[in-house]
């Protein structure tokens, strides 16, 4: 039972490629050392674009957005996951294709929920200036090679930096988030400052070697590459692994197979009785009490 063992080899700059010839000892209770080569990385089907941001919302409270939808404050009580195992067909009966152009590629990326059309302004000076509110889903066919870049836009867009000091149009974004993708490993491909570009950025990417991960980090006013193949049906959660981004809304649910999704299991986790969502109101007082100016202090005693 429990989580097999992985293991990899890292290599310096210069150093004999090769795989090594031996193994490292372990403890006894670990499986034993396999090494092989990580299979080539996949070409890929579609791309997908995130521009993320933080925005102060017209509630008073501070969001997170993805493609300018900010995700609702309360999520839905029944679960994804049984919503789409009912209705395989539940997320293209209740989402709204994406309008994305995403620079110069016209492929559909995110939908979300609940009538709302995301727009994006990834270098596009067309920024729009009023968050819309909805669940951010992506729905994609198994065999598909899914290439995210994700867009961590400056805190101050939309006055979402709640921290003291400079926030002013100069103020770049401070906060790296890491990113985790359920039921799959990916390609990180590259990372980088500022702003994604589509004609020099891909040059950076790493087809060769990359790191074969399911968390990154990406960078505070950065960008980041990451590909995976759909091979794993199910509704999969991508999100930020700091617990109040979650909460504010740092999620995406990747919908995936949705004709081949097994039965959530009996013991799923229903909501409590009250919503946690409810309980905290993420303001920009309530933020700065609880997480302090960095936004990465402990709540105490809050428990958030
Ligand atoms: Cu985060």
């Amino acid at each position: 039972m429990g989580t097999p063992s992985g293991y990899a080899v890292l290599y310096y700059d210069g150093a004999p490629a090769a795989l090594p010839s031996t193994v490292p000892s372990q403890p006894g209770s670990v499986k034993p050392w396999t090494i092989a080569q990580i299979n080539s990385v996949p070409n890929k089907t579609r791309t997908v674009g995130f521009n993320q941001t933080q925005p102060l919302i017209a509630t008073g409270q501070i969001r997170w957005a993805l493609n300018n939808i900010a995700h609702d404050s309360q999520p839905p009580c029944t679960s994804v996951l049984q919503e789409v195992y009912d209705d395989p067909n539940w997320v293209l009966e209740h989402a709204v294709p994406s309008l994305q152009t995403f620079s110069n590629l016209s492929d559909p990326g995110v939908q979300v929920g609940n009538g709302y059309m995301p727009e994006v302004f990834l270098g596009e000076t067309n920024i729009p200036q009023t968050p819309s509110t909805g669940l951010h889903i992506l729905q994609i066919d198994l065999g598909e090679v899914i290439e995210l870049v994700v867009q961590n836009n400056p805190a101050n867009a939309f006055n979402g930096d709640y921290r003291g000091g400079d926030t002013g149009a100069s103020r770049t974004g401070q906060e790296q988030h890491p990113f985790h993708l359920h039921g799959h490993h990916f390609y990180l491909l590259a990372t980088g400052n500022g702003t994604w570009d589509p004609i020099t950025s891909p040059a950076s990417y790493n087809l060769v070697n990359p790191v074969y991960r399911d968390t990154y980090s990406l960078l505070g006013n950065g960008w980041a590459v990451i590909r995976f193949q759909a091979d794993n049906p199910g509704v999969w959660l991508y999100h930020c692994h700091i617990q109040w981004h979650m909460y504010i809304g740092s999620n995406l649910y990747v919908v995936e197979g949705a004709e081949e999704i097994s039965a959530p299991p009996a013991n799923q986790q229903a909501c409590p009785s009250q919503c946690i969502y409810e309980e905290a109101p993420f303001t920009v007082p309530y933020v700065t009490q609880a997480y302090g100016a960095t936004g990465y202090e402990t709540p105490d005693p809050l428990q958030i």
